[in-house]
Order: structure tokens, then sequence, then C-alpha cells
């Protein structure tokens, strides 16, 4: 890849952890009206590569850290760009949350922004979830879909926990799981019934969810 080409530049810069030049990529391609979900899609790339770092070695949490703090900054550029133009809420009802024993959130945050920006109304409920807290918001909120986040292959468990305590309390809802690492293995693990590894792509599902064209995954 040539890094002086957009993308292979951002994408370096955010795997080699430079935070300036990574924020100024990001602001140049806003101004230039790059597609902020192009944008998205390279930084999570960058973060692929910081995690490959991790695994080798290469970095420590601190590299982590800073891999995190660099993509919420980015976030933070890129949040007016993609802010809904509309504050009509009647897509339908999405509770969100990262599973208990999981603290990653950036992606979980992507979905949320992006289905505000499609009329979905969501109650986030943060990161670390217990299931009994996520079945007590649905008996509370009612929600049309549950979506849960998890990036920590000790998150598997979590989730299928929280899937078992909602169907047992009645729960008719489908349930969406995703996360860098998930499949369609885990999803049939989980007990989930739609799975994904991009926000997009999970907006998708929702829409066909509230259309009643949505194909269930994972049986
Ligand atoms: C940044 C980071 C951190 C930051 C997180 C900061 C934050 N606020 O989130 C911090 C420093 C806290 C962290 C901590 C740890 N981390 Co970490 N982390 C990462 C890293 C580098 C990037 C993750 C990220 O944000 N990616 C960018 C986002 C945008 O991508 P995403 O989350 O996949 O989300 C996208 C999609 O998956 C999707 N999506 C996500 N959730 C959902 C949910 C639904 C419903 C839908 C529809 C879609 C969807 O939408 C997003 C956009 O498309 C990854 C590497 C990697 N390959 O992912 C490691 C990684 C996840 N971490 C890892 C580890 C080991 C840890 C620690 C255990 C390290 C330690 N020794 O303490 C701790 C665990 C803490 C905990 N209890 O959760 C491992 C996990 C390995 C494993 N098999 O379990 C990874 C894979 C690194 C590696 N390769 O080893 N980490």
């Amino acid at each position: 890849m040539n890094p002086t080409e957009p993308s292979a530049a951002l994408i370096a810069a955010i795997s080699d952890l430079q935070e300036e030049r990574s924020l100024a990529l990001v602001r140049r391609r806003i101004e230039a009206g790059d597609d902020p979900l192009l944008i998205i899609q390279d930084c999570k790339e960058g973060m692929r590569q910081v995690g490959a770092h991790y695994e080798r070695n290469e970095y420590f949490l601190a590299g982590l850290i800073m891999a995190g703090e660099i993509f919420r900054e980015v976030m933070e550029l890129l949040h007016p760009v993609v802010a809904p133009k509309s504050a009509v809420r009647s897509s339908g009802r999405v509770l969100l949350g990262t599973v208990e024993g999981d603290i990653h959130d950036l992606g979980k945050n992507i979905v949320n922004m992006l289905l505000g920006c499609h009329s979905f109304a969501v109650y986030d409920l943060g990161v670390n979830v217990p299931p009994a807290v996520f079945a007590d918001q649905v008996d509370e909120l009612q929600p049309d879909i549950v979506c849960m986040s998890g990036l920590l292959t000790s998150s598997y468990d979590a989730m299928r926990e929280t899937v078992e305590l909602l169907r047992s309390r009645g729960l008719q809802a489908p349930i969406i799981i995703g996360g860098g690492q998930i499949s369609d293995e885990v999803c049939r693990y989980v007990g989930a019934d739609y799975w994904t590894t991009d926000a997009v792509a999970g907006v998708e599902i929702c829409q066909r969810i509230m259309a009643g064209e949505a194909v269930k995954q994972g049986d």
C-alpha cells in the first residue's frame, strides 16, 4: 500500500499510535468531504493492527489504551458529520450494551450513533452490563431489539448467560450480537438470532427486523 494514499496513511498512523497525525488526517478527510463511514472503516483496520501488535508483544496494555483514546478523539471529530439530521425517533426501540466482564465500548458507541442516525431510539446501558441488568431493562423498556457487544472471547459466556436469562423471562424480541471476533459459530453458542462484525450491517439487520424481512442467522 502507498502510505500517501488517504486510507493507508490513516491506517498506518493509528497502527503506529500517532495521535496528532491520525487526528490531522481525519480532519483533512472530513474537510475533503470523504464518507465518514469509510474513515471509520480505516480506523477499525488500524485498531485491528494495534491488536495484532499487542498479540505479538510489540505493544502492551498502554498501547491498547492509547489506541482507544485516539479512536475516541476521532469519533468526536466525526460525530457532527454523521449526527442525525432529524430528532424524530420512530424506527424502533433498541436496548444496547457491552456484556458483563467486557469494557470495550468504541464499537458499541458507533452502533449507537448509527442507529440514532437511522431514527432508532437507543437505550445504551454502557459497559460491563450484568445479565440481570439487561433483563430488568428489557422488562422496563420493552425494546423491539436487544443488541449486545463483546470483544473478548470470554464475553461469549456472558452473552450466552444473558440470552438464556432474557429468554427464560419470556423475551420474544430478536437479539443481535456484535464485535470484532463474533462468528456464526459464536452466534449459535450464544443462542442469539443475528450477528455481525460491522456496525453498518447491524443497522441494516435492525431495519430488516422492523420491516419484517430479516432472515435469522446462527440456527
Ligand atoms: C482499544 C482496545 C482496548 C481498549 C478499549 C477502549 C474502549 N473504550 O473500548 C482497552 C485498553 C480498555 C482494552 C482493554 C483490554 N483488552 Co482490548 N483491544 C482493543 C483493540 C486494540 C481495539 C478494539 C476496538 O475498539 N476496535 C475498533 C472498533 C470500532 O471495532 P469493534 O469493537 O470490533 O466494533 C465494530 C464491529 O465489531 C461492530 N460492533 C461492535 N459491537 C457491536 C454490537 C452490535 C450489536 C453490532 C450490531 C455491531 C457491533 O461495530 C463496530 C464498527 O463496525 C482490540 C483489537 C481488535 N482486534 O479488536 C483489543 C482486544 C479486543 N483486547 C484484547 C485484550 C486481551 C484486552 C485486555 C484483556 C488486555 C489486558 N491485559 O488487560 C483488556 C480487557 C478489558 C476488559 N475487561 O474488557 C484482545 C482480546 C483477545 C481475546 N481473544 O479475548 C484484543 C482482540 C487484542 C488482541 N489482538 O489481543 N482494549
